[in-house]
């Protein structure tokens, strides 16, 4: 996965993707990030990069000259590339989107707003896509970036450690995790579940299923209906229906 970050603040970026998980995959070459600092692209002696509202109002607008001129530079190398704006306004971003964008063999290109965000020429002439992670406000596309380029590149085979990808295979199903735990077996009173101390693997698989399938109906019903669920899936989540009623 090769990409492009365009930013006026890209310390923000280098230290959200550099100090992650994909510090090791940048290393390797499997992933790619090139930070790009707009100001570079600025033409005046001040490098501005943006500038007051046409029609008035508060807040700054991002100039187009810096951004249509990084994005020439990117694509004056000859590869193909998609263009991502980031925005609130955007599709919101999720695992498909991130499968998506793990098997995109274009050069992927992030541009970043910051204040009231950039001008509209930009995204008319320049934008492929535009991405949100979510209904809140951040202060600029940044931190969106990162997490994107982030939750995208740890699903590209060889980017997570052999102990952490087989996790990574079987973690994706739509179902929330089931519980975990450690030494010791009974801490301030609390034990540890009898089965996971049992020895007994077929009854754990069984038993984290279920607790899987319960947390999901419990705090995210709405992604029961995104699944296919097995015939075994559909028993264990009749128990759960059936041992909560009396339960919290
Ligand atoms: C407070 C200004 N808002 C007036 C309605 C508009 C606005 C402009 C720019 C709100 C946020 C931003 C900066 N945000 C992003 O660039 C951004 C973002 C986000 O705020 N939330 C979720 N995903 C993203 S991706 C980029």
């Amino acid at each position: 996965m090769k990409c492009d970050v365009l930013t006026l603040f890209p310390g923000i970026v280098q230290a959200a993707v550099y100090e992650s998980i994909l510090g090791r995959a940048t290393e390797t070459g499997l992933v790619q990030v090139n930070v790009l600092d707009l100001r570079d692209f600025a033409v005046d002696k001040h490098n501005t990069a943006d500038d007051y509202p046409y029609g008035g109002g508060s807040g700054m607008v991002m100039k187009p000259g810096p951004v249509f001129d990084a994005v020439d530079a990117i694509k004056s190398c000859g590869e193909p590339v998609k263009v991502f704006l980031m925005s609130p306004q955007g599709v919101v971003f999720d695992h498909r989107k991130a499968l998506e964008l793990s098997r995109e063999t274009r050069r992927l290109v992030f541009i970043c707003g910051r204040y009231e965000g950039v001008d509209e020429r930009v995204r008319e002439a320049l934008v492929d896509e535009e991405i949100s992670i979510g209904d809140f406000v951040l202060s600029g596309g940044e931190l969106a970036a990162a997490v994107i380029i982030e939750a995208s590149a740890r699903l590209i085979p060889g980017v997570l450690g052999a102990d952490e990808s087989a996790e990574k295979d079987s973690f994706y199903d739509g179902l929330l995790d089931y519980p975990h735990y450690t030494r010791p077996a009974v801490y301030r009173d609390m034990a540890v579940p009898d089965v996971l101390t049992s020895g007994n693997h077929e009854r754990i698989r069984l038993w984290r299923r279920k607790q899987a399938l319960a947390a999901t109906f419990r705090k995210r019903p709405d992604l029961l209906n995104e699944i296919e669920l097995s015939p075994e899936d559909k028993k264990l989540l009749e128990e759960v229906e059936s041992e909560m009623w009396g339960t919290s």
